[in-house]
């Protein structure tokens, strides 16, 4: 018999799925260079009461498209059942509730976690996007922020960030439309030109610590030599001793390599984040334990324990100390599921990052919020974007290296319309296609090619392509 559900929440009248483009920086990676412009993709959720609920997750067309499909399973369903609402889209794509599909997001994703990425779409980022917006209106309707529905509710009020600092390439010697650089020792000029020695990047450190009030620093490695990489944190902790400070490589370094530099180094770093990948038959779940085993480095990553399946093994493994669970490919709840996990096994959660807009940083700072216990300070790379982009009407400040949690009810942010669709046309005029950091790099060295054990500007490697 068919029973009537009374409806106590408001409806889902439109979804609105919105690419959107927003400007970068020649930010150096083992994949390449980060083009002029990045993508993302939006989600706004329009529901009976006349509010707005919004998610944002990675660009692609995979995402799009599965986004797009989407509309009618979420269109007409109540806020406060999200969770059926999340559960016929998984079902859609012949995933039971609650199983990961682990597909990638991005080329160069997918290339540094060694997978094919014909199918260029990872399930949890659609699901990211709807359940964001959801949470977003459900709170609304409720009165309380989203940091509140999820996990345990909230933990702390205010969510620690890092400085995620890159090698940044020379964009002059290419004739892509990066800003051109300006003058000036601030952060908003610094971050627009050429840095690519240790003391470079100790001064980017000075900058953003400056405008932001960091304490934290992540350098993204795998461009220069191991040594060289350690050198420039090196360099950033005489300047800041107290600082807490990693590299990231994304797996680029040998075990050996990784071993003999962070025996050297490793007192430097609060951990490392994928020192080491798979190699010679091993999984880079192995490989990071033995490296474990062999410095006493904390480890962190992005790479190995991105799923649940993933992150048993390396589990059992005593691979990684540090699962960096971000929320867009972990969901929302997911990524606080884990943070709970985390707690309760003695490990420490943090959370991975790309270039993102603001309802991006809304969406890590309440996740975060609501992660117990001690927690690492989040990856963002929003300040890469800060003051040149936003979606929403105030973005969340980063202040003292932290954003404070917000009490207004939902994600705490209010879409900026005009914003996003200028956002939008730009997309439409540069942002088609999926992102490859290759293109940019080849106007540094012409022959560039991507080599996930090999630094994308280490002396050796330019010897070997020379
Ligand atoms: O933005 O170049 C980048 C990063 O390398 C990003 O793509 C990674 O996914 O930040 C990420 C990481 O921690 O590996
Ligand atoms: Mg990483």
């Amino acid at each position: 018999m068919h029973v009537l559900e009374p409806s106590s929440s408001p409806t889902i009248t439109a979804m609105r799925v919105i690419p959107v483009a927003g400007r970068d920086s020649m930010l150096l990676n083992l994949c390449g260079a980060h083009a002029p412009f990045f993508i993302r993709n939006l989600v706004l959720l329009h529901a009976s009461d006349g509010r707005t609920g919004i998610g944002e997750v990675p660009g692609g067309d995979g995402i799009l498209q599965a986004l797009q499909n989407a509309v009618p399973l979420v269109v007409g369903t109540e806020v406060a059942r999200y969770q059926r609402t999340l559960n016929a889209i998984r079902a859609s794509h012949g995933a039971h509730s609650g199983t990961m599909q682990h597909q990638v997001s991005s080329a160069a994703e997918a290339a540094m976690l060694r997978q094919p990425h014909e199918i260029n779409l990872r399930l949890d980022n659609v699901i990211t996007a709807v359940e964001a917006a959801l949470l977003d209106l459900l709170g609304q309707h409720l009165g309380v922020p989203v940091c509140e529905l999820l996990g345990s509710g909230r933990q702390r009020d205010r969510v620690p960030m890092l400085a995620y600092l890159f090698y940044i390439g020379d964009s002059m010697r290419t004739d892509l439309d990066y800003l051109p650089p300006r003058g000036g020792d601030d952060w908003y000029g610094m971050r627009l030109r050429a840095a690519m020695d240790a003391e470079a990047i100790a001064d980017l450190a000075d900058a953003a610590a400056q405008r932001y009030g960091f304490r934290d620093f992540k350098l993204k490695g795998g461009v220069r030599s191991a040594r060289e990489e350690l050198e420039a944190i090196a360099a950033l902790k005489r300047r800041r001793p107290a600082a807490n400070c990693t590299v990231d490589p994304n797996g680029a370094w040998s075990l050996p390599e990784s071993i003999a530099v962070c025996k050297e180094y490793g007192h430097l770093l609060a951990y490392a984040e994928d020192p080491c990948g798979p190699e010679q038959g091993y999984s880079g779940r192995e490989v990071m334990a033995e490296f474990k085993r062999a410095t006493g480095v904390r480890t962190a990553t992005n790479m190995v324990a991105t799923d649940w399946r993933q992150m048993g093994h390396s589990h059992l493994l005593g691979a990684v100390d540090i699962p960096l669970a971000d929320p867009h490919f972990w969901t929302m709840q997911g990524s606080v599921r884990l943070a709970q996990l985390c707690h309760d096994w003695g490990m420490t959660w943090g959370s991975h990052s790309n270039n993102h807009f603001d309802v991006s940083l809304a969406m890590f700072t309440h996740a975060a919020a609501a992660a117990p216990g001690a927690i690492t300070a989040i990856d963002t790379h929003w300040i890469w974007q800060e003051g040149l982009e936003r979606l929403t009407r105030e973005p969340l400040q980063i202040v003292g290296g932290a954003v404070a949690v917000p009490d207004r009810p939902g994600l705490g942010i209010e879409p900026d319309m005009a914003q996003i669709e200028a956002a939008h046309a730009l997309y439409r005029k540069v942002g088609q296609g999926a992102r490859d950091d290759a293109l940019a790099m080849r106007y540094l060295v012409s022959d560039w090619r991507y080599d996930p054990k090999r630094p994308s500007l280490s002396a050796r490697a330019l010897l070997v392509r020379a």
